[in-house]
């Protein structure tokens, strides 16, 4: 793959559809997820041309994947999403033998993942976070004062506190799977709960603060929260990350931090699996085994700022990576969390019809 295609790639552009090629790996994942240096160290150690692709919904993945003969031999779904997938037979068992460095996995966190996927057959996990609160520590300290603890849902949920803050931009994820959870949580609702009453309520509380959300999208936050475009934005841990390090980076005062609300967050598992029409899955094991050798995947956690499932890798990772609860949960931050969870194809309509809802204010 040339540099520029690679950087097309990862700035997420339009590509031509992959080729089937011998030889080549073609990878969809996450955006702001994977650095060019592994893609180029995988390409010249196996002698294999890497196209990749991003999206940033697991919406988009499972179009893609429902469609068939999406030509990736990679993809990296979230266990709630992937669970739904492999009932509908979308991935194909991964094969042991050709992926020896299972050993290196965390066998705690590979049970958690099991519980979407039994016996882990289809996927590996890749990086696991949370969805809390990304904010811009000294816009919200102007408005809401230096004493102001940001550790609450209330920032964004709750209509007096989000007023005084929306003229600095507040951005909310476009996934309802993540919102509606967060907002239940707020609501002292079970965030696991897929009844429709409390799915309603859920969206009746972001409706009451739509107003002061500037834009809904899941990727766009972390640029404009690096650059001070936006001051809280519900996200990913590790995108948050990520804005927070380019801020420093380009030294222009703007400090972004990232809390886990009290109230709870969702912990979450994205997961390598290989499609079952994949036009080239021993390519694909190799690239998944290869992700699991602890100094590559240690090097992609320091640059993507999310814990990875990867025990032996954990010496290798940045100190200030591993010591952060908000990355690597300790047990009192673990316990604030609760799970993604697999819906049907009745609850999705509700919660189509609810998002839709939300997101046109009618
Ligand atoms: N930029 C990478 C974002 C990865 C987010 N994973 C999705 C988690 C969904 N619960």
């Amino acid at each position: 793959m040339t540099k520029l295609k690679l950087a097309a790639a990862l700035a997420g552009l339009a590509l031509p559809a992959p080729a089937l090629a011998e030889g080549s790996l073609n990878l969809y994942i996450w955006s702001d997820y994977i650095t060019d240096a592994a893609i180029e160290r995988f390409a010249a150690e196996h002698d294999v041309n890497v196209t990749v692709d991003v999206y940033d919904s697991n919406e988009t993945l499972e179009a893609r994947m429902l469609a068939g003969a999406s030509g990736y031999d990679v993809v990296v779904p979230t266990t709630d999403f992937m669970a739904r997938q492999i009932a509908a037979g979308v991935y194909q068992p991964l094969n042991r033998e050709l992926l020896p460095n299972l050993v290196n996995m965390n066998p705690e966190l590979m049970a958690r993942a099991a519980r979407f996927d039994p016996g882990n057959e289809h996927g590996v996990i890749y990086m696991w976070g949370t969805t809390g609160i990304g904010y811009n520590i000294d816009m919200i300290a102007e408005r809401l004062g230096e004493d102001y603890e940001v550790n609450s849902w209330e920032l964004v949920f709750n209509p007096e506190i989000a007023a005084r803050v929306a003229d600095c931009g507040i951005s909310f994820l476009d996934a309802p799977t993540e919102m509606l959870p967060a907002a239940m949580a707020y609501l002292g609702l079970n965030p696991e709960s897929r009844e429709t009453a409390d799915l309603e309520a859920a969206a009746e509380l972001l409706a009451s603060v739509r107003e002061y959300v500037r834009y809904f999208h899941s990727s766009q936050y972390i640029s404009d929260l690096a650059n001070g475009e936006t001051c809280v934005a519900v996200g990913w841990s590790g995108d948050v990350f990520q804005a927070a390090a380019r801020a420093e980076e380009a030294g222009q005062g703007v400090n972004v931090w990232y809390a886990i609300p009290k109230e709870g967050a969702m912990v979450w598992f994205d997961m390598l699996t290989i499609p079952a029409d994949a036009p080239n899955p021993e390519n694909a094991h190799a690239f998944i085994n290869f992700l699991m050798e602890p100094d590559v995947i240690a090097e992609i956690t320091n640059y993507v700022w999310y814990a990875n499932g990867n025990a032996a890798s954990v010496p290798l990772v940045d100190p200030e990576i591993t010591g952060d609860p908000a990355i690597f949960p300790d047990e009192e931050t673990m316990s604030h969390l609760f799970t993604a969870v697999t819906t049907d194809a009745r609850t999705d309509r509700v919660i189509t019809r609810l998002w839709t809802r939300v997101r046109t204010g009618q």
